[in-house]
C-alpha cells in the first residue's frame, strides 16, 4: 500500500505533525536532507507505528499515492526553493507540494504561480502550536492553488485542533499566499498579547510590588474571564516557576527578547498598505528596544531613574489592569483584521473573517475565548470594518475606558513603559475622533512643498495650492498618495 503524504523535514514540527497523521490512519512517507535523522526517527518515535522512511527524493515519489501530496516542513526560504526545484522533475501533473512553514507570503505567491506552469499545484499553509500543537491538534491555516485543497482537506481537518463544538480549526484560507499571509497576522497578534501581558507584569511587580506568587494568582484569576487564554494560562505557570534555589526562575532570564520576522513582517505590510497596525508595531520595537541591554543599563544610570512606585488600592489597581489588557487586546485584534481586509481587497482573497477566528480559536498560540465572540460578531457582519464597533466589543471598550485611561496616564506618570497599552488608546482616540490635526499638516505641506489640499467646503477630489508666504509661485505640486 503507498503512503497518503509524505513529509519532507524531520525536526520538531515534521516529527511531531506525521505522528499526529498516523494517529489519524494516514501512512506518511518521511524523508530528511540528513539521512540518519530518518532512522533515529523511525527507530525512535515512530517506532511500531505505520509511518515509513525514505533515504532519497526519488524513493519518497515512488511511495505515494497518486494525486502526491508532499509537505515541506523545513526552514523557510531558500530551502524552500532548493527541494521544490529537486521535487518538481520528479512529479507528475497535478502532484501537489505544501510549505507548511513559517513563509513570507510573497514567497508563496511566487511558488504558486511558478508551479501552475508547470501543472504542479502548491499550498503555503501557517501551522501554530509549536511542538505540542503539531503533535495533538495545531491551527492550520492552508492557501494557495483552490484545486488541491479536496485533496489535502481530510489530513488537515483530521490532525487540526477542534473548537469545543468540534470544529476543524482549518479552512481554506484563500489563493496565493493568503494562508501564510494570515498566519503572519497570527503571529503578529502573538507578539502584541504578549507584549500586553508582559506590561501588565511590569506594572504589577515595578509599580505595586507584588510578589510572583501574587501575580501567579492574579493571572490565575484573570483566565477565568474574558481574558481566558493559552498566553496567560502559561504565564501564571512561568510566574509560579521557581529555579532550584527556590527563586522564582522568570528573574534569572536575560531580558532581551528575541523575534525570528514574523513580528516584522506584519509591520512592514501594514506600513505598505497603510493602515495603523500600531499596537503589533509597538511590540516589535519593544523586543527591539529590550535587546539594547547594555545602552539601557548605562541610560538607567545616567538618568537616575527612580523606583516607579504606584500607590493606592492594590486591588482596585488590579482590575483597572485587567480591564486595560482586556481593551487593548480588543485594538490588536480590531487592527490585525483591518489589516487582513485590506490585503484580501488588494490582492482579491475574498478571506472570510469568521472562518480565521474560528481557525485561530484551539490548537494555536493565541487560542482563547475571546476568539469566539471575534467569529460571532464576524457572522452578524461579515463586512465589519472595525471589531470595536461591534456590539460586545463596544460594550467593553467603553466599559474599560476610564480604567484604561488611569493605567495609561499612571504608567506615564511613574515611568513605567506600557507602549502597546497606551498606543492602542492613543489609537482608540484617534479612529473616534471625526476631525484630526490633519488639516495644519496638510497646511504644512502646501506651504514648504505647494502638495495641495482638499477643502471641507468643496468637494473631495478637488485639490488648492495657496501662496501662503506671497513669495512662492502658483505652480502645485502632483497630487498623488503613497
Ligand atoms: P527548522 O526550522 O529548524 O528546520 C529544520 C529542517 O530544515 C530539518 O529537516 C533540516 O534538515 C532542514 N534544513 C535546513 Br535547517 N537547512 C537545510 C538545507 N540547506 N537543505 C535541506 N534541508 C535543510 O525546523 P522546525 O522548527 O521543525 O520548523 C519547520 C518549519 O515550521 C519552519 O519554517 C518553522 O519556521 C515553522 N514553524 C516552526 C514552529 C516551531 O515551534 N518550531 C512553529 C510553527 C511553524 P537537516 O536535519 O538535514 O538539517
Amino acid at each position: 500500500m503507498k503512503g497518503d503524504i509524505g513529509v519532507i523535514g524531520l525536526a520538531v514540527m515534521g516529527q511531531n505533525l506525521i505522528l499526529n497523521m498516523n494517529d489519524h490512519g494516514y501512512k506518511v512517507v518521511a524523508h530528511n536532507r540528513t539521512a540518519e535523522k530518518v532512522d533515529e526517527f523511525l527507530q525512535g518515535p515512530a517506532k511500531g507505528t505505520n509511518i515509513v522512511g525514505a533515504y532519497s527524493l526519488q524513493e519518497l515519489v515512488d511511495k505515494l499515492e497518486s494525486p502526491r501530496k508532499i509537505m515541506l516542513m523545513v526552514r523557510a526560504g531558500d530551502v524552500v526553493d532548493s527541494f521544490i526545484d529537486k521535487l518538481v522533475p520528479l512529479l507528475d501533473k497535478g502532484d501537489i507540494i505544501i510549505d507548511g512553514g513559517n513563509t513570507n507570503f510573497p514567497d508563496t505567491n511566487r511558488r504558486v504561480a511558478a508551479l501552475k506552469e508547470k501543472g504542479i499545484h502548491f499550498i503555503g499553509s501557517g501551522v501554530s502550536g509549536g511542538e505540542e500543537g503539531a503533535r495533538f491538534g495545531p491551527s492550520i491555516m492552508p492557501g494557495g492553488s483552490p484545486e488541491a485543497w479536496p485533496f489535502v482537506k481530510p489530513i488537515f481537518q483530521a490532525i487540526s485542533a477542534k473548537t469545543e463544538n468540534n470544529e476543524p480549526c482549518c479552512d481554506w484560507v484563500g489563493n496565493d499566499g493568503a494562508g501564510h499571509f494570515v498566519k503572519m497576522v497570527h503571529n503578529g497578534i502573538e507578539y502584541g498579547d504578549m507584549q500586553l501581558i508582559t506590561e501588565a507584569y511590569q506594572f504589577m511587580k515595578d509599580g505595586l510590588g507584588m510578589t510572583h506568587d501574587e501575580m501567579q494568582s492574579v493571572f490565575i484569576e484573570w483566565n477565568k474571564t474574558e481574558l481566558n487564554s493559552y498566553l496567560v494560562e502559561i504565564t501564571s505557570d512561568i510566574l509560579g516557576y521557581k529555579d532550584t534555589d527556590g527563586e522564582p526562575l522568570v528573574e534569572k532570564i536575560l531580558d532581551t527578547a528575541g523575534q525570528k520576522g514574523t513580528g516584522k513582517w506584519t509591520g512592514i505590510n501594514a506600513l505598505d498598505m497603510g493602515i495603523p497596525l500600531t499596537l503589533i508595531t509597538e511590540s516589535v520595537f519593544a523586543r527591539c528596544l529590550s535587546s539594547l541591554k547594555d545602552q539601557r543599563v548605562e541610560a538607567e544610570e545616567l538618568f537616575g531613574k527612580k523606583e516607579s512606585i504606584v500607590e493606592g488600592d492594590k486591588q482596585a489597581w488590579i482590575e483597572a489592569l485587567r480591564q486595560a489588557l482586556l481593551a487593548s487586546k480588543i485594538i490588536s485584534y480590531a487592527q490585525g483584521f483591518m489589516l487582513m481586509r485590506e490585503a484580501s481587497n488588494e490582492n482579491g482573497w475574498d478571506l472570510n473573517y469568521g472562518n480565521v477566528a474560528l481557525m485561530w480559536r484551539g490548537g494555536c498560540i493565541i487560542r482563547s475565548a475571546f476568539l469566539s465572540n471575534i467569529r460571532d460578531a464576524y457572522d452578524i457582519d461579515p463586512e465589519l470594518s472595525f471589531l470595536g464597533s461591534d456590539s460586545y466589543f463596544k460594550g467593553i471598550l467603553e466599559n474599560s475606558m476610564s480604567a484604561w485611561r488611569k493605567v495609561a496616564a499612571k504608567s506615564m506618570e511613574v515611568g513605567i513603559p506600557m507602549p502597546s497599552m497606551t498606543s492602542a488608546l492613543t489609537f482608540l482616540d484617534g479612529y473616534t475622533t471625526a476631525r484630526l490635526p490633519a488639516n495644519l499638516l496638510q497646511a504644512q505641506r502646501d506651504y514648504f512643498g505647494a502638495h495641495t489640499y482638499e477643502r471641507v467646503d468643496k468637494p473631495k477630489g478637488e485639490f488648492f495650492h495657496t501662496n501662503w508666504t506671497g513669495k512662492g509661485g502658483d505652480v502645485s505640486s502632483t497630487t498623488y498618495n503613497s
